[in-house]
């Protein structure tokens, strides 16, 4: 009995699928032809400055942070005890997009603000509420021609509570969504040495695409890998295809790459001693070099003066690209001057500098941890992973009896595969 009930049941599912079918189809064509689609973002009160999706203040403004809440548990307000004249008091919000809503506190010391879009004639809002209130809508432009806007909020003096303070937390612009249409990159077949790191560049098309990100990939990736900035490193001698794929529409840009067998795996530059000189650079708010920046460094001779008596530094940077060197060794001579005056070789050292991980500004906020160059280590030869970094730190201690002069000399980097870079002093 049981077996023989499936089929009817099996029949009204069919049924009820084919009936609700052509409604799905339905409304996705109505998505399409109305072509209205907008997302919304966030600008939170401390994103300052002068550009798009910023905000500005001016005036007598504090901060708070850490309160629950709030938006990113932060604000900004104004006390009017610390105000001469409210028409100095305002803050500015920068924005590309057709409406931004303005979100803050409303209570018994908020004020009344004057609110100004694109220079035009101010409206004034009360952020009066007998109780203190979090996330109020406290302006709303309504709807805004497509493009960049300006919105000022002004205080006036002027209250309904017991104060005419002011306060936000943050801002809510609503965008119309501008879908790619295409991908640019460069077509040109690239012709490049195995070891080497390359910046690829795609552009999705149009330029106001709202998402411009690039999906990026390789057809071989044990010949060449490429990470997700568009960063080719070439692994190995062979052919691959680098593809470049728009993440909104998935539009393909390709490009061929030809890695030709490489000669050197393990080069070197004079660097200069106030840089740190990294694999990556994780922070852009400090003197260093990064793997891509420093394998452009060329020059191997350094050039510097000191006093007798004096010391004199150099830092020098070996790096590898796609062979591991091990045994990396160092070998100093001693210093000539053209009347074979002498400064002998046990007043130089070089040393190699090691990496301490170190975390730097607040790990609280996400700050990651990075290797930061700082001991300095012996002189023992060491081993150097594929595509690493190594710094090697020189001092010169000139002899008080030195005569005076132009001294020259050589340090030789080997490693055991043979490989070395010479150095002049
Ligand atoms: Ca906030």
């Amino acid at each position: 009995m049981r077996k023989k009930s499936f089929l009817p049941k099996l029949f009204i599912w069919c049924l009820l699928l084919s009936l609700m079918l052509p409604n799905l189809a339905q409304t996705e064509q109505a998505k399409a032809a109305s072509n209205e689609e907008s997302m919304s973002f966030i600008i939170n009160d401390f994103e300052i400055g002068d550009g798009i999706n910023q905000f500005k203040y001016f005036g007598p403004w504090g901060v708070s942070t850490g309160i629950s809440g709030l938006h990113n548990g932060d604000e900004h307000w104004s006390n009017a005890a610390n105000w001469s004249d409210p028409n100095d008091v305002y803050f500015t919000v920068k924005f590309v997009g057709e409406r931004i809503m303005l979100y803050g506190i409303t209570g018994p010391r908020h004020g009344i603000y004057a609110v100004s879009v694109d220079g035009g004639e101010a409206t004034e809002v009360d952020a009066y509420s007998a109780n203190r209130t979090f996330n109020q809508v406290i302006f709303d432009s309504g709807a805004l021609a497509s493009g960049e806007h300006i919105v000022k909020v002004k205080a006036t003096g002027k209250k309904t509570g017991t104060a005419p303070d002011m306060q936000i937390d943050y801002a809510e612009v609503t965008k119309q969504v501008v879908h790619a249409t295409g991908i640019e990159m460069d077509a040109e077949p690239l012709v490049i040495e195995e070891g080497s790191v390359v910046q690829l560049r795609a552009s999705v098309l149009p330029a106001n695409a709202t998402n411009k990100s690039v999906v990026w990939s390789s057809s071989n990736a044990s010949i060449a890998q490429i990470d997700e900035q568009g960063r080719l490193t070439a692994e190995n001698a062979g052919n691959v295809t680098v593809t470049a794929a728009s993440l909104d529409g998935g539009f393909r840009a390709m490009r061929e790459i030809q890695i030709k067998a490489g000669s050197h795996f393990l080069k070197g530059a004079v660097g200069t001693t106030d840089m740190h000189y990294v694999k990556a650079n994780l922070f852009d708010d400090y003197k260093r070099v990064d793997y891509e920046e420093l394998s452009q460094l060329t020059d191997k001779a350094w050039k510097g003066s000191a006093w007798k008596g004096d010391r004199a530094s150099a830092q020098l940077v070996l790096w590898t690209t796609s062979k591991v060197q091990e045994q990396v060794s160092l070998t100093i001579g001693s210093l000539v001057d053209h009347k074979n005056n002498k400064i002998d070789a046990s007043h130089l050292t070089a040393h190699f500098v090691k990496t301490t991980k170190a975390a730097r500004g607040n790990p609280s906020q996400g700050k990651p941890q990075e290797l930061i160059p700082d001991i300095l280590d012996s002189a023992e030869p060491v081993s150097m992973e594929k595509f690493s970094v190594q710094p090697i730190w020189v001092s010169i201690d000139v002899p008080r009896d030195a005569a005076a002069g132009q001294y020259t000399g050589q340090m030789t980097v080997q490693a055991a595969s043979g490989e070395n870079v010479a150095f002049t002093l």
